[in-house]
Parts: C-alpha cells; sequence; structure tokens
C-alpha cells in the first residue's frame, strides 16, 4: 500500500486528487498538506498537516513521520500571477521544489511533479508538438518548469531517484476554481454560461491551447505512477493534452446544451501574450506507448458534464 503527501493540497488539482487517492489507497494513506486548512473534502477527509514547501526541514521531518513512499508536489505559483509576483514564483516554484526534491531524495520516496505547456516557448513547434524538442519559454512560470524538469531528469540520472512528471495541459474542473493561471477562462466560461448565459474572454478567438478534463489528469497521475519503470524511456515530463480549442470552439460546444449562450471579448494582453507562446496542440504518443495514457473526455462530453455539475452547484 502507498504511503502519499500531497502538496499545495488545496489547490484546483489537490482538491480532486487527494480524495481520488484516498479512495484508491485509503483515507488514511494520503497525507494533505498547504500553507493553511481549508474547508472542504479534503481537509476533513483524512490526514492533514500545514506546510510551506520553502522549508526544507520540515518538509523531510514530514516524510520522515509519516513514512511516506512518494511525494507528489504540486504547490506552486501559476503563469498569469507569476508575471505579477516574479520573486515569489521564482521562490515558490524553484526553490520550493528544490527543497521537495532534496527532501525526497533524503526519505527515499518516489517524486511526482506536474510539468506544463508552459515549458513550451514561442520558437517551439506549435502544431504536434514534440515530446523533446526546443524550450525556450518566456514566463518566469515557464522558466522554473523547463528546470524543474531538468532537475527531476538530474536527480533520476545522479542518484537514482524515481521521479515521475507530466506536463499539463489547461485543466477544468469544477471543484476548486483555477489559481491565476491562462487557461482559467476555460472554467470561467462554464460558472458565467450557467450564472448569466454569457461570457467575456479574456483570450482572443483563434488562440488555440491544449485542454483536459480533470478525471482524465487524476487519471493520468495514477497511471504514470503506477507505470512500470522500465517502460519508461522519458520521465520529466510527459506531453499529455484530450483536446485542443479556442474560445469560439468552447462557446460552440456550450451552445449545443445552451443555444442563447454568447460569448464577446475583453482581451488581456498579459495573458493572451503567454498563450500565443504555448503550443496549439500537443504530441503525446510517448505517454500512449509508455505507461498507456488515455483520456477518455473530449470537448463535449467535458462540456456536459462541467454545466450539469456547475448547474448542480450553484443551485
Ligand atoms: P493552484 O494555484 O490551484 O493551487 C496551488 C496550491 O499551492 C494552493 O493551494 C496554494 O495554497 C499552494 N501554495 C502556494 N504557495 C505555497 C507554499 N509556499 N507552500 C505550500 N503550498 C503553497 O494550482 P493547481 O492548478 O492545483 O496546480 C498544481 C500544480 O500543477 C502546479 O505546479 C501547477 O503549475 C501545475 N499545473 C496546473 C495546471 C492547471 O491547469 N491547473 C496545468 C499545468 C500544470
Ligand atoms: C496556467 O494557465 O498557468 C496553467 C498551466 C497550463 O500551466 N493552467
Amino acid at each position: 500500500m502507498k504511503r502519499i503527501v500531497v502538496t499545495g493540497a488545496g489547490g484546483q488539482i489537490g482538491s480532486e486528487l487527494v480524495p481520488h487517492l484516498r479512495g484508491l489507497y485509503g483515507s488514511e494513506n494520503v497525507l494533505a498538506t498547504d500553507l493553511r486548512p481549508l474547508a472542504g473534502p479534503v481537509f476533513e477527509g483524512g490526514p492533514f498537516a500545514p506546510l510551506d514547501v520553502r522549508d526544507g526541514r520540515a518538509f523531510s521531518d514530514l516524510l520522515g513521520s509519516f513514512r511516506a513512499d512518494t511525494l507528489i508536489h504540486l504547490a506552486g505559483i501559476l503563469s498569469a500571477k507569476g508575471e505579477d509576483q516574479v520573486a515569489l514564483a521564482w521562490d515558490v516554484n524553484v526553490n520550493g521544489s528544490v527543497a521537495a526534491l532534496e527532501a525526497a531524495r533524503e526519505r527515499g520516496t518516489t517524486f511526482f511533479l506536474p510539468s506544463s505547456i508552459a515549458a513550451f516557448g514561442p520558437s517551439t513547434p506549435h502544431r504536434d508538438t514534440p515530446q523533446d524538442t526546443l524550450q525556450r519559454p518566456t514566463t518566469i512560470y515557464g522558466v522554473a518548469k523547463v528546470t524543474l524538469e531538468l532537475l527531476c531528469d538530474y536527480y533520476h540520472l545522479k542518484f537514482g531517484m524515481d521521479t515521475r512528471g507530466l506536463r499539463f495541459p489547461g485543466l477544468i474542473s469544477h471543484q476548486a476554481l483555477p489559481g491565476g493561471g491562462t487557461t482559467d477562462y476555460a472554467v470561467h466560461i462554464y460558472y458565467d454560461a450557467v450564472r448569466t448565459g454569457r461570457y467575456t474572454s479574456f483570450i482572443a478567438p483563434g488562440t488555440f491551447m491544449d485542454m483536459m478534463y480533470m478525471p482524465d489528469a487524476l487519471d493520468a497521475v495514477v497511471r504514470l505512477l503506477e507505470a512500470d519503470p522500465a517502460r519508461l524511456a522519458h520521465r520529466n515530463a510527459f506531453n499529455i493534452s484530450a483536446m485542443s480549442f479556442d474560445p469560439e470552439g468552447i462557446a460552440a460546444s456550450i451552445r449545443r446544451v445552451l443555444p442563447s449562450f454568447t460569448l464577446d471579448y475583453a482581451v488581456d494582453p498579459l495573458r493572451q501574450g503567454i498563450a500565443e507562446s504555448w503550443p496549439d496542440s500537443l504530441d503525446c504518443s510517448a505517454a500512449r506507448e509508455e505507461w498507456g495514457f488515455a483520456p477518455r473526455y473530449d470537448l463535449d462530453a467535458m462540456t456536459r458534464d462541467m454545466l450539469e455539475r456547475v448547474s448542480a452547484k450553484l443551485g
């Protein structure tokens, strides 16, 4: 049975990944950590400990006292927020992750770190972006993600650590709202569609980005962590994506359920610039071949489920 510690557990991913892991491995075997406890199932359904990931000593003590064999390191500052708070983004995303890697090395745990489509930049091929290609990102978030992909490979090669990672696309979900990213519009649009029947997009028409529904992201994390290491030619980090759309594409999908939905635009230059620097669509063949990546939701299946669940949530 696994013993898993999750950092940044109160965020968009952690608030769904922690209950998912507790369902698979037992509540008592998944320790949620974050800066502070919040209300909700993550903090009520099993063990919780406060942890600032930049505190390396506390990190190592906590892995030891929980007898962890796996560390899932989610704590981070996302792309748009990172451009507003560059020093904080570097401190949490790089220094916090180095503290996490060192604690995991000291305690001999498997280490999972989410990378992102942000690890690519304007000079990366934008269509069918290969697994191994040019990575010259232009955001502090992306620079940190490339640094961490390389560091995780280094810890694997140098110390034999079992490091594994995924390049997540924009994730769409209905439990916790996203925490300051560029792909957030693709979550907000569903909430506004249900609340008011209209949405004003900060991303311009014609701007395509990779996306995935949260259940497929949770499944991907578990599949990669359970994968036979002998089959992993890559480790940090695998391209994964389930769909690629622009604001007009997601609006059309919403209109197939809510025909009167309307979309207009007030483009935000910061997030638009970031979106344009990222790929339009990833090549995910390495993930399929090496550990059986197989997302279930396409855009319309996700839209039907999101609209139903957001409607139920908003009453
Ligand atoms: P989020 O912003 O929703 O949550 C991040 C969590 O980290 C928050 O709960 C916050 O309190 C915590 N945190 C911040 N600083 C901390 C610190 N110093 N110590 C401990 N905790 C701290 O983020 P998310 O969307 O859940 O993303 C989790 C990870 O996945 C991040 O590394 C992010 O880069 C990556 N990722 C997310 C997406 C996405 O679409 N959500 C896509 C690609 C990659
Ligand atoms: C963001 O937009 O910053 C994140 C990501 C794709 O890394 N959702």
